[in-house]
Formats: C-alpha cells, sequence, structure tokens
C-alpha cells in the first residue's frame, strides 16, 4: 500500500514490492473480462488480472491466458501492487453495486493520478457520480460503453470513454490498441464529460432495438404480406447486404432466415415471439422522454418488445379480434426495392433522432461531445456497425455543428430517393393489417418534422380553456391585445363577462 489516498484513508503501508510490470489491470473474469484481457496481451500489454471469485484467475492463466502476458493477482492489494503507476485499471463486473464495491475496495490501495474504467453497461448518472466522487479523491474515472459482446472484446470492439478527460493520454493507446479498425481508423475516441460515454453508449444500444425492429417489420411484410419463403427472405437479405443497408444486423439476418433445424425447417419459425429486453432501449426512451426529444422510433421498439412478450393474451386476442386478409397484387420485385428504400429511410431517422437525443444532452448535461467521433466509433465492432456509419460520420465531419442528420445533403437527397416507396410500403402494410410500428412511426416523424404548421395551435387554445395554461400568438397575428412571445389567457366562453385575454410576462 502506498499513495495520498491509502496514507488518507489511515492504512498502514505494507512491505516493498518487486517493481510493477502491469501496464493495465483488469478486475471481472467472466467472458466480456477474459476476452478484453487476451485481446490487450495480444496488442504487447501486459495485463493484471483479478476476479471477486478469485479460483477463476488461476484458471483463467492456467487455460486461455496461458503463454500470454497475462499475470494474477490473487488480492486487490496484490493487483494494485503490480501496475505501473499511474495505474490504469479496468473493471468488467456486472453494472450496479459491484462497481461501487470494488472502487471502495481499491480506494485505500491506489494513488491519487490513477485511473479507474468502468466498462460494464452502467447508466450514465452513475458514471457521473463516480467520476466527481472519484475526482475529490485525486482519481480519474472513465466510464466507457463496451460493445461487440465476446468476440468484439477479444477481436475488437467499440469503445466509447467519457469521464476525467486528464486520464484520456495515459489510456489512449490501450484503447486505441485494442479497439475495432474501421478503414485503419480506431472505433474508439474519447467521447466527452463525465457519463457521456455511458450515455452514448445507452443510446447506441437504443438504436440497435430501432434497427432490429425494423429488419423484423420487414421480414414480417414480406412473410405475411407478400408470402415469401425462408430461403427467398435469406436471399433479399443476402442482396440487401450489397447496398446501403449493408451492416452486421443485417448479414446476420440472413444467415437466421436461411438456418434449418435438424428436421429442415427454419428454426427461426420454431422461435417463442416473445421479445426479452436487459433496459437500455427502455433508459434511451426514457431519457428522451425527461430531454422532450421526439425519439419516437427507439420509443415504437421498445413498446413492440412489450406487445410481443404478452403472448397469452395476444393469442386470446387473436381470436376475438379480426382485421384484413393481406392479398399483395402488385409487382414484388419493385415492392422489395421499396422496401429496402423504406428500411433505409426509416433508418436514416432513427439514426437522426439518436443524434438530436445526444446533442440535447450535451446541452443539457454541460458536456463536450465529440459528434464526428461518435459514428466513427460505432462503424466497427459494434452491434450496429454498418457501411451507412461512414455516411454519418463525413457528414459530421463536414460539419460537426451540423443541427440535423436530415440538413446534410447526402441524406437530404437520400430520404427524399426513398420517400415514394417508404409511403407505398407503409400504405400496404396498412391496408393488409400488418403492424409496421418502426416504419410508421420514422414516416410520421418526417412529416411533422418537415411542416411548419403544426395543429398543436389547436391544442393550445384547448388547454388555455379547460385550465388557463396560456398560449403565445403567432408573430405574424400579434397586437396590442396579443403581443409577440407573451403568454395570454383568454376567457374563451365569455361567461361571466366579455371575451377578453390577459396578458402574462414573456
Ligand atoms: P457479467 O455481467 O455476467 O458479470 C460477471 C462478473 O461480475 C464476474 O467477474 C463476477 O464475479 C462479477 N460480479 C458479480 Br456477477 N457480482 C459481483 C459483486 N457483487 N461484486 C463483485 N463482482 C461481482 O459479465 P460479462 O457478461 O462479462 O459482462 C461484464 C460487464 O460488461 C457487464 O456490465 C455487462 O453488462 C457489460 N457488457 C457485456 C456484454 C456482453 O456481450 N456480455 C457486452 C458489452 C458490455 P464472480 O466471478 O466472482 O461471480
Amino acid at each position: 500500500m502506498s499513495g495520498p489516498v491509502a496514507r488518507l484513508a489511515g492504512l498502514k503501508v505494507g512491505p516493498a514490492q518487486s517493481e510493477p510490470s502491469g501496464d493495465f489491470g483488469l478486475i471481472g473474469l467472466a467472458v466480456m473480462g477474459q476476452n478484453l484481457i487476451l485481446n490487450a496481451a495480444d496488442h504487447g500489454f501486459t495485463v493484471v488480472a483479478f476476479n471477486r471469485t478469485v479460483s477463476k484467475v488461476d484458471r483463467f492463466l492456467e487455460n486461455e491466458a496461458k503463454g500470454k502476458s497475462v499475470v494474477g493477482a490473487h488480492s486487490i492489494e496484490e493487483f494494485c501492487a503490480k501496475l505501473k503507476k499511474p495505474r490504469r485499471m479496468m473493471l468488467l463486473v456486472m453494472a450496479g453495486p459491484a462497481v461501487d464495491d470494488f472502487i471502495e475496495k481499491l480506494l485505500p490501495h491506489i494513488d491519487a493520478g490513477d485511473i479507474i474504467i468502468d466498462g460494464g453497461n452502467s447508466h450514465y448518472p452513475d458514471s457521473n457520480r463516480r467520476t466527481k466522487y472519484l475526482a475529490e479523491k485525486g482519481i480519474r474515472f472513465v466510464g466507457t460503453g463496451v460493445s461487440g459482446g465476446e468476440e468484439g472484446a477479444r477481436y475488437g470492439p467499440s469503445l466509447m470513454p467519457g469521464g476525467n478527460e486528464e486520464a484520456w493520454p495515459y489510456i489512449k493507446d490501450i484503447f486505441q490498441s485494442i479497439a475495432a479498425k474501421s478503414d485503419g481508423e480506431p472505433c474508439c475516441d474519447w467521447v466527452g464529460d463525465e457519463g457521456a460515454g455511458h450515455y452514448v453508449k445507452m443510446v447506441h444500444n437504443g438504436i440497435e432495438y430501432g434497427d432490429m425492429q425494423l429488419i423484423c417489420e420487414a421480414y414480417d411484410i414480406m412473410k405475411r404480406g407478400l408470402g415469401m419463403s425462408y430461403a427467398e427472405m435469406g436471399d433479399v437479405f443476402a442482396e440487401w447486404n450489397k447496398g446501403v443497408l449493408d451492416s452486421f444486423l443485417i448479414e446476420i439476418t440472413r444467415d437466421v432466415l436461411r438456418f434449418n433445424d435438424d428436421d429442415g425447417k427454419p428454426l427461426v419459425e420454431k422461435i417463442l415471439d416473445a421479445a426479452g429486453q436487459k433496459g437500455t432501449g427502455k433508459w434511451t426512451a426514457i431519457n428522451a422522454l425527461d430531454l422532450g426529444m421526439p425519439v419516437t422510433l427507439i420509443g415504437e421498439a421498445v413498446f413492440a418488445r412489450c406487445l410481443s412478450s404478452i403472448k397469452d393474451e395476444r393469442t386470446r386476442a387473436s381470436k376475438l379480434l379480426s382485421g384484413p386478409t393481406p392479398k399483395f397484387t402488385g409487382d414484388k420485385a419493385t415492392f422489395l426495392k421499396n422496401l429496402e428504400q423504406g428500411l433505409y429511410a426509416s433508418k436514416i431517422i432513427s439514426y437522426a433522432q439518436g443524434f438530436m437525443l445526444m446533442q440535447t444532452a450535451a446541452k443539457q448535461y454541460g458536456w463536450k461531445l465529440n459528434k464526428p467521433s461518435i459514428a466513427l466509433m460505432w462503424r466497427g465492432g459494434c452491434i450496429i456497425r454498418s457501411v451507412f456509419l461512414k455516411d454519418i460520420t463525413s457528414a459530421y465531419r463536414q460539419n460537426p455543428d451540423l443541427e440535423n442528420l436530415l440538413f446534410n445533403d447526402f441524406f437530404n437527397k437520400a430520404i427524399h430517393t426513398a420517400q415514394p416507396g417508404w409511403r407505398d410500403v407503409i400504405a400496404f402494410a396498412v391496408q393488409s393489417g400488418i403492424p409496421m410500428p418502426a416504419f410508421s412511426t420514422a414516416l410520421a416523424f418526417f412529416d411533422g418534422y418537415r411542416t411548419k404548421d403544426l395543429p398543436a395551435n389547436l391544442l393550445q387554445a384547448q388547454r388555455d380553456y379547460f385550465g388557463a395554461h396560456t398560449f403565445q400568438i403567432k408573430p405574424e397575428y400579434a397586437n396590442d391585445k396579443f403581443k409577440v412571445g407573451a403568454y395570454t389567457h383568454v376567457n374563451w366562453t365569455g361567461r361571466g363577462g366579455n371575451v377578453s385575454a390577459s396578458t402574462y410576462n414573456a
């Protein structure tokens, strides 16, 4: 034990240790931690490994890590003693109290200037809190999003670090070495302050919910609307994977649709249609509501999972509630082209909404957000990786202050090109009684967003009528009674006097 933190804690300094050799320490030897350690070792770093259940350390060293530059630790004290200073220590444990427990256990054994990184799926307010708490103790905290699952951790994840920026120069080499690469660029850069890294990872997961739901809706309309076989649908996804939709999720959908069970029947057909969720999509939707941002596609994707999960009730409803029977009479090839364009357009809306949310959050929470890097970080190593993200990176590189993705020339043109087919697909779905909530909400958002005068004037009048909530006048109608920017209440019924207006401070 050494250093001001240990001394502050009033703890005894122990016997001298041999010269530490560890470049990087990792706590948490489950699937993510083990793979990230092997990845870092492959990139020339000596990694010190520790785990709550200490027996897993030796098991790991004797098996997966055998012959690699990995050093085991059997206590927190030994873990800290084996790391070069400033210590770079990453936690990859279950998000929640386990992270705080480990932070408290580390504190007596580390020095001011050391770096604690949380790579779990922590909620961003926890990372805000931990950044501030540790900064008061002279410790630099980093909350980093890690995406790409087991395979990503082993061969190159997308890494989204945020927190105390002073830590970045010390961890940049490790992070950018082990991260996925896209066109030779690491899918990792500094995201922003406090919980910004975990925030961006949360939005990434929300967008992932949206992308998956859009793909499921395309599958449903092909299957039930067009009556296509699994083999045919697999071929469509294979074709789409060569165009604007080229992405990991389209690729795995192709493989899933082509995968047959032992009896030769598609396995996916046999899987219970009740979706699970771990909560990051819900966090994104809740945050969007809190910030007043219309992130409708992610919201619909979360609700679609909720609707799917009430399978028993839906089964009863299916016997009581009827709708139209799909009858497709058009040209199949044209419809499939339209479907591809509709999926592309809906995806553009989803990412535009995601960036609107991140932009608002940065303003609200006082973070500096590195927008061009966000799309770059998602280009490789993560579940939503796609060719499409290259165009988003270019859009934000051309103009980091871009107000909305739809204002960029490339995306503006793309959405207008897709628009007619997108509408045809949704119209057919509505006529056929096949739900396409994510496609439809994307189009509704597009139509609302491009509308200068929405019917919210009537809504404001209703609110003022029943609750005296006041309203503002459109500038072109301003006069002595209704001043620009002023909040006015009107006596709508005239009961108790003439129709009158009372004006409040703007
Ligand atoms: P898990 O999320 O399953 O966590 C297992 C690790 O947490 C083990 O090291 C376990 O120690 C430790 N742990 C638990 Br559980 N409770 C603890 C406690 N109260 N105190 C201390 N340690 C505790 O592992 P994972 O799937 O590798 O994920 C690690 C983190 O990375 C999570 O936050 C996860 O959400 C995130 N993540 C996972 C993926 C993925 O694809 N799996 C992707 C991206 C991010 P033990 O061995 O002693 O039980």
